[in-house]
């Protein structure tokens, strides 16, 4: 499908058994995030993680992400680190303040810990295209989000 990475059927090129992850997950519109968690995660044992090395964080917002992914990336034994959320257009200029500061601070947050970090967050302009990447017939991004991660620590 065109704008996806390619699928996590085979392992990776490097020992993923021997590399720690955390998943930092926004807590706002659970019904897709919890869905791009488990693509995300499901990615990762597939691909050879152990299921020990998996380290979950919630936060309430999608505007927590950067914060939480900066303290997970701190820590020396985190190899890489997820961020999932979802941000939903609504009536105000919410969707665009939230949506211009998780992009910015989780990019920011990557080059200053020098660590993968990937941008698994939605934002979509309703629930139905939130769905449609959330395991709908869109795929999954947080299992992309996975992928992208893995593949920078093969570089
Ligand atoms: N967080 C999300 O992850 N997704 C949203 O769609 C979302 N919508 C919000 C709408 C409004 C009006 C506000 C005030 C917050 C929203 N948040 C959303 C929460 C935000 O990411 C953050 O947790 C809070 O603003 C507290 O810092």
């Amino acid at each position: 499908m065109a704008g996806t990475l390619k699928s996590v059927s085979s392992k990776s090129k490097i020992d993923l058994s021997k590399k720690k992850f955390a998943i930092v997950v926004a807590e706002w519109n659970e019904e897709i995030t919890e869905p791009l968690f488990q693509g995300a995660y499901n990615a990762l044992v597939n691909l050879g993680a152990k299921k020990s090395h998996i380290i979950r964080k919630n936060v309430p917002g999608s505007f927590e992400l950067p914060l939480a992914a900066q303290w997970m990336a701190e820590k020396k034994e985190i190899n890489a680190v997820i961020c999932l959320g979802c941000v939903i257009q609504g009536d105000t200029a919410h969707f665009d303040y939230i949506c211009q500061g998780v992009t910015y601070g989780i990019m920011k947050v990557s080059l200053k810990t020098n660590k993968p970090i990937a941008f698994g967050v939605l934002t979509t302009l309703n629930k139905q295209q939130a769905m449609d990447r959330a395991g709908g017939k869109l795929g999954n991004k947080g299992e992309e989000a996975a992928l992208t991660v893995v593949r920078m620590l093969e570089i």
